[in-house]
């Protein structure tokens, strides 16, 4: 019988884990956010492996995709990682944005993407599961979006997903209150495709995901592209374009968006002043 090695006394550290871990199941390409310890906020590194792992499995051809929490969590995502939020006189959410190219890349995805969402879902991670094709949620599940609790003036794409989902008044609730909407409301309003017991949310997702698997994928990948090409057309001329710029520039430059994200650091709750 082969000598069992001792496990030599680790003088390196042990690898990091992994923020993002993937796999395939049964064709369908499972993605799960795992950094417990920071509940999953969107950094540039957690969010550059999500990208990278989207595009391992476009490169295997993989037909379906689900996005997910790793089991247990009870935050799916955090946001945008603060932290790195940058600091006045630079767009908070600009085109080259980590969280934008994430969004890019689902919505470009040749395949659906399906959130699967147990737990709460925080800030720019609605737009990241919005971004998805569909949503299913289980009883745990909430979604908030919060730039109002940081003074900061979210992005015109970001808008524009939220207004080919979602009717007016609510977007406005959500985004001028920023308090979570819980899993019944959020099926009320149609956020979410399915909700369905915690129990049975995984077999229920992943069998949605083998179905269309199944399903002819380039009739699947022309009708995403054309639905994501209309939905996001909104003619806009160069000159309202230019003004919102301004109007956002006024708000990130502001000494409330400060505010916001120093309150966040120091753990206290902000205090705005509208300057
Ligand atoms: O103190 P340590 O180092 O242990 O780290 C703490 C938190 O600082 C960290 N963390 C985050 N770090 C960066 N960005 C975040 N968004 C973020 N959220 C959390 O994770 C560690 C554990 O956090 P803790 O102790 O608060 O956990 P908890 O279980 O008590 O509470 C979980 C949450 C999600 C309710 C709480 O962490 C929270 O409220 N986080 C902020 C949620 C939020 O406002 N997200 C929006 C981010 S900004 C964004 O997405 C858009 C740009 S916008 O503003 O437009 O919506």
């Amino acid at each position: 019988m082969s000598e069992i090695a001792s496990p030599a006394a680790s003088t390196t550290p042990a690898a990091p884990m992994p923020m993002v871990t993937s796999t395939v199941v049964d064709g369908v390409g499972i993605i799960a956010l795992s950094n417990a310890a920071k509940r999953n906020a969107l950094s540039a590194a957690l969010l550059d492996a999500f990208i990278a792992a989207l595009a391992a499995f476009k490169a295997q051809s993989v037909r379906a995709v689900i996005l997910r929490a790793a089991p247990g969590m009870k935050v799916w995502s955090a946001g945008h990682d603060i932290k790195e939020l940058p600091r006045g006189h630079e767009d908070p959410l600009g085109y080259s944005d980590p969280l934008e190219r994430a969004l890019r890349a689902i919505r470009s995805y040749p395949g659906p993407v399906i959130a699967m969402v147990q737990g709460s879902v925080w800030g720019g991670a609605f737009d990241l599961v919005l971004s998805c094709d569909m949503i299913v949620a289980d009883e745990t599940s909430s979604f908030a979006i919060t730039p109002a609790n940081l003074g900061l003036p979210y992005n015109t794409t970001g808008l524009l997903h939220c207004i080919s989902r979602l009717p007016l008044n609510l977007i406005k609730e959500m985004f001028f209150s920023a308090v979570p909407l819980k899993a019944d409301s959020a099926q009320k309003w149609g956020i979410i495709n399915h909700l369905v017991p915690s129990a049975e949310i995984e077999a229920f997702t992943q069998s949605l995901g083998a179905l269309m698997a199944t399903k002819a994928p380039l009739a699947i990948a022309v009708v995403k592209e054309q639905l994501r090409v209309l939905a996001d057309y909104q003619p806009v001329s160069a000159q309202v374009f230019e003004r919102i710029q301004d109007m956002r520039r006024e708000v990130y430059e502001s000494a409330d968006y400060e505010e916001g994200i120093n309150a966040f650091l120091e753990k206290r709750k902000p205090v705005f002043r509208g300057v």
